[in-house]
């Protein structure tokens, strides 16, 4: 698909999906690169694909590389490419967005900096998600929402209310996050999720198309359309 077939929003920037949001991090991907665990992915249907590493575990020149490679993959594929944390490395790979946390830069500069971009928030409060959006993120993480070890600063749980919370009182666009598994993935969505992120559980499958397949399949019997 060409990106220009992608949906856009009235600003041009892609509308946040409905679906899968898959994201990179080469510790959990079984010693697969970024690059073949994105073309995995995106060969299975990942409706959007985020770039995740830390500074400590790779130098900024190969960060870019990686994007570089992965931003060819997902535009050939026409899916939405967002980088986690660096908004330079997100400029100069051309990513569709960056996702930013509590602690990184701020969604208010990034937006004046960058207004093209589609800018994500993790939350984990009502209060950070009210502050969130009106600080202009196009989209907020939701989360932690069960016990996990990829992320190593992550909070306790925030538990499942939050999620039905947001979904419930908010017309916003989340992706639930955390700990999300095949096994808890019906709960997630009767809860209210549209868009969720499983980490390890698809870039630390041994076939990631087939884990794709399965997660589809639950989300299928949720959702409508069968996204
Ligand atoms: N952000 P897994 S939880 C990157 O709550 C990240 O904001 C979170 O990994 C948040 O699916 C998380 O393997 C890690 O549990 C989720």
């Amino acid at each position: 698909m060409n990106p220009s077939d992608k949906q856009k929003s009235r600003k041009g920037k892609p509308v946040f999906p409905a679906g899968i949001y898959g994201i990179l991090g080469e510790k959990f991907s079984l010693g697969r690169t970024n690059a073949e665990t994105a073309r995995q992915m995106v060969s299975g249907g990942i409706d959007i694909l985020q770039y995740r590493e830390k500074s400590h575990l790779k130098s900024r020149k190969i960060m870019l590389e990686e994007c570089l490679e992965i931003r060819r993959i997902t535009r050939d594929a026409g899916v939405i490419f967002i980088v986690n944390d660096f908004l330079d490395i997100a400029l100069m790979a051309e990513a569709d967005g960056v996702h930013v946390g509590q602690d990184d830069l701020p969604v208010k500069k990034i937006r004046e900096l960058a207004p093209h971009l589609m800018v994500g928030c993790s939350t984990h409060s009502p209060e950070q998600a009210a502050k969130a959006i009106s600080d202009g993120a196009d989209y907020i993480g939701v989360g932690p929402l069960f016990g996990t070890q990829t992320k190593e600063d992550a909070c306790d749980p925030v538990g499942i209310e939050y999620l039905e919370y947001v979904a419930k009182t908010h017309d916003f666009p989340f992706v639930a996050i955390g700990g999300i598994k095949r096994h808890n993935l019906g709960e997630v969505l009767s809860r209210g999720a549209t868009t969720v992120c499983l980490i390890t559980e698809i870039i630390g499958a041994e076939d990631i198309h087939r884990q794709i397949k399965e997660i589809r399949k639950v989300m299928a019997t949720w959702s409508p359309s069968g996204s």
